[in-house]
């Protein structure tokens, strides 16, 4: 089988780290591996596979000789480097917003549409967390009965904050429970210990934050369906890893909770955890380092008369809302001979 010659730039941040371990655990074909970071962390080193490797400098030049680079390096980054990487021949698989919405760039979740991948484009972006959660669980429904319309109401981890989200949740928990002072929030807008804050991101003049407009533009670019109304409420809350959502949607043609859930059953990448009875259902840290995407909670939405069902999913944004939908991009690139 063909190895490849991989780069990891933003290594040593959160989701660089879990791309890193995605690459080892899911043994991808990797023949070298190159790890790079901004100055602030080039020198460090880190394992692969058990063995040392420096991270080095990221540069323009970096994606020389490199055939798949996964960028998690944030939004201004992926701009000035990406396209240097690309025009070297490496496909870039960019985790950051940056390139989302062009619409010459394939914005792609494996399970829903991996058509969109092409030998000739270069440069592929993966989608914001909670989107790729959602669209998962909404294709196999769309295919079947037509989704018109999505109402969403997140339930976010700090870690989509990355390592500074986790390190304000730990300290201010911490303090609590010693009953010292609760440090002043600094990475979220209010203390997150005990709280929930319906703000990620920055507001947009239509009064919808910039995470929430995300997840409407995200879902109609790759369902390939611009006429699927989307409308997300975003909301931190006090968990480490892991996000939930509760998802409406309205269909088009009837859609009962039994064959939602034969549906959800079969679909590529879910799993069902619906026995409300048992008091079985999805929940943050029941998908923690989980490589899967979990449904329950699935019932007919009463307000809306046999075309609207509602569920609850939960999935590590970490995994599937990042560095394993990114390798799994990467995987579907080399199964369908594009690389
Ligand atoms: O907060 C979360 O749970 C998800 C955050 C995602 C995020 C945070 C900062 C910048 C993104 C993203 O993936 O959309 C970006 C960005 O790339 O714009």
């Amino acid at each position: 089988m063909k190895k490849y010659k991989v780069a990891v730039v933003g290594a040593t941040g959160a989701v660089g780290l879990e791309m890193i371990k995605m690459l080892e655990s899911r043994k991808f074909p990797v023949e070298s591996i190159k790890l790079l970071a901004s100055e602030r962390s080039a020198g460090k080193t880190l394992k692969y596979n058990g063995k040392d490797v420096k991270v080095e400098l990221l540069t323009k030049d970096g994606g020389k000789g490199v055939e798949i680079a996964l960028f998690s390096a944030g939004a201004t980054v992926s701009k000035e480097f990406a396209p240097f990487f690309a025009a070297d021949g490496c496909f870039v698989i960019d985790n950051s917003s940056a390139w989302r919405m062009d619409k010459e760039i394939p914005l792609v979740v494996p399970e829903v549409n991996p058509h969109d991948l092409k030998k000739d484009k270069k440069l592929i972006a993966n989608p914001n967390c909670s989107t790729i959660q959602m669209v998962v669980a909404l294709k196999p429904l769309h295919d079947y009965a037509k989704i018109k319309r999505v109402i969403v109401s997140t339930y976010q981890s700090v870690s989509g904050a990355g390592q500074k989200g986790m390190n304000e949740l730990d300290a201010q928990t911490k303090a609590w429970a010693k009953g010292e002072t609760i440090p002043a929030a600094n990475k979220f807008q209010y203390q997150i210990a005990f709280n929930l804050i319906p703000q990620i991101d920055v507001f947009t003049e239509n009064g919808y934050t910039k995470e929430e407009m995300k997840m409407t533009n995200e879902t109609k670019k790759i369902m390939g369906d611009s006429s699927i109304e989307v409308s997300a409420t975003c909301v931190r809350v006090p968990v480490f890893r892991s996000h939930s959502e509760n998802v409406w949607i309205e269909t088009e043609k009837p859609l009962s909770p039994e064959k939602t859930k034969e549906l959800l059953s079969k679909a590529p990448g879910i799993q069902l955890m619906d026995d409300p009875e048992n008091k079985k259902y999805p929940m943050p840290l029941y998908a923690e380092n989980m490589q899967t995407t979990y449904v329950g909670r699935i019932r007919q939405d009463i307000s809306t008369k046999g075309n609207g069902i509602t569920f609850w999913v939960v999935s590590d944004n970490l995994l599937k809302g990042a560095a394993l939908n990114a390798v799994e991009i990467a995987e579907t690139l080399v199964k369908n001979g594009l690389v």
